[in-house]
């Protein structure tokens, strides 16, 4: 052979390998939010047919977690305490506090071993969820029977802020515990942690009070034109906490007051003032019904001291029945001369209960405790006290404004354009006070499920990586690849979501062949 030929022969060879190679290299898994520190590393994990799950004191909950995915793979899987078994090792160890925190965890894939560690239960949780991104995304749906490949890889990761939040007004539609256990178990893929129900509003109250039973009776009726109405029990209310907290989300009642309160003033007439003064303008007369959109109108009569009773026995019982630290108290568009007083009268009140309190911005005019936290939403208060805030900017977290310029049923009294993906990841919560972000959804144009899917996602994606993710590691076209990888994921999970234009979406239905994700070389 001439030496011409031997080197087309030699570029032919090395041009196959590269297709080959090429063939067995598929992209990595994409996480969101994306983690602290990712190291990939050469080869993968084929997972057995048969693997052992080893967990120490402490890790049960999570090794749970885990068998439960596995089980729809093929791998059969048991587990047992100890440690360092071949298969899969849970450890929980409090001298990992120092460096992971409260939340955060490390994740390591060798060759025939997943090693999931942290310092507490939580942060194990988190491991299995970001293990749970590297499965493939039919995993969601169904069972996998060919051969899984996982990349071997070292994953360092703890979240930038405590407060990962979601808020669904479910007072002037109603969404119940169905929809809100999806809900729950979406957030927990994106590890998202607090899930504010806004449960009162104008249009109704949702939450039975045992020792004001009208409230629901009646409240539980009413909705907003074309909403939902109903109410949660308060064994539903219960279960719904349960189930949150199984999967690290605590659940932020919210009683709105002392504005946006018709459906209390239908059902308990005795809380307006003479002639209804309180209700200005009066757009709805007890024992009418409110169905109509406009806010700021209603309030409870703020010099008739009787109300404090009614606020001091709806606070009790709540706080009693709720599991998580805080109460949420609304506070939101009223004005009133005597709000102030009511503001830090209901502050103590949530207080002498044990709990934390949590108020609409507004709420800061007055002089509340300093244990007190402010959720922000539109940034015009002048807040006469230094305290903690959740960072909800309606420009970037209002997702009942639209996802794209004029969508239909939107609102858009925050920003004429709606609220982009582009402006629910592109904040930045840099205020020293912000203990983290909550994006909420208001629910008087959202009217069912498939319209609150579309709203909440696939923005709440943004705001998981906001919340979680260090400022420097994000970066918005990264991000959206990532996004657009989940496509499927969110597809098999049934998520109705909005599919961003600016997005790629992966979304072809997988035809039963996974060949396994295999790091790209970098
Ligand atoms: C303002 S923002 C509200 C809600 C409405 C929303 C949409 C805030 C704290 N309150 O009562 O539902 O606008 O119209």
């Amino acid at each position: 052979m001439n030496t011409q030929r031997i080197k087309l022969l030699a570029f032919f060879i090395l041009f196959t390998g590269m297709i080959t190679a090429q063939k067995n290299t598929i992209s990595k898994p994409a996480i969101i939010p994306q983690p602290t520190e990712v190291k990939w590393k050469e080869g993968s994990f084929q997972l057995p047919e048969r693997a052992v799950i080893c967990y120490n004191e402490g890790a049960k909950q999570s090794a749970a977690w885990l068998q439960q995915l596995l089980s729809n793979t093929y791998v059969e899987s048991y587990s047992m305490t100890g440690s360092n078994c071949m298969g899969f090792s849970l450890e929980l160890n409090e001298d990992l506090q120092d460096k992971l925190g409260n939340e955060g965890y490390e994740l390591e894939i060798t060759k025939n071993t997943v090693f999931l560690k942290a310092a507490t239960d939580t942060g194990l949780f988190y491991a299995v969820q970001t293990l749970r991104q590297m499965f493939p995304s039919e995993i969601e749906k169904r069972q996998i029977n060919d051969p899984i490949k996982l990349p071997q890889v070292k994953i360092t990761d703890s979240p930038r802020f405590e407060w990962r939040g979601s808020m669904i007004d479910i007072a002037r539609s109603f969404f119940g515990p169905e929809y809100l256990k999806k809900h729950l178990d979406r957030m927990a893929l994106y590890k998202l942690n607090k899930l504010h129900l806004h449960l009162t509003d104008d249009q109704g109250w949702r939450i039975e009070m045992k020792s004001k039973p009208k409230l629901t009776e009646l409240g539980g009726k009413s909705a907003v034109k074309n909403g939902r109405s109903g109410f949660l029990t308060q064994e539903e209310y219960k279960e719904l906490q349960e189930y949150a907290k199984a999967r690290n989300i605590t659940i932020i009642p919210e009683i709105d007051m002392p504005g946006h309160i018709y459906a209390a003033l239908m059902a308990y007439p005795e809380l307006n003032c003479e002639e209804f003064s309180n209700l200005e303008p009066r757009l709805a007369t007890p024992p009418q019904l409110y169905h109509e959109y406009t806010v700021g109108w209603s309030k409870l009569c703020l010099e008739k001291p009787e109300i404090y009773d009614f606020v001091s026995e709806i606070i009790a019982e709540l706080s009693e029945i709720t599991t998580g630290e805080y109460i949420h108290i609304g506070g939101d568009e009223i004005d009133d001369e005597r709000y102030e007083e009511f503001v830090v009268k209901a502050d103590s009140i949530v207080r002498e209960n044990g709990k934390t309190t949590i108020g609409w911005e507004e709420v800061t005019q007055a002089p509340v405790n300093l244990d007190f936290i402010s959720q922000r939403w539109n940034g015009k208060t002048e807040s006469v006290v230094d305290v903690r805030i959740i960072e909800s900017i309606c420009t970037n977290f209002y997702f009942d404004h639209a996802n794209v310029p004029g969508q239909e049923k939107t609102n858009n009294w925050c920003q004429e354009r709606g609220v982009s993906l582009d402006d629910a990841y592109n904040f930045n919560p840099d205020n020293p006070n912000v203990i983290g972000v909550e994006a909420p959804i208001w629910s008087e144009l959202i009217t069912s499920d498939d319209m609150a899917d579309n709203r909440l996602w696939p923005r709440t994606i943004a705001t998981a990586e906001i919340g979680w993710t260090p400022q420097e590691s994000k970066d918005f076209s990264n991000f959206k690849e990532r996004l657009g990888q989940h496509g499927d994921r969110l597809d098999y999970l049934d998520v109705k979501f909005f599919k961003s234009p600016d997005v790629e979406w992966n979304l072809e239905e997988g035809e039963g062949v996974f060949s396994g994700f295999m790091p790209e070389n970098e």
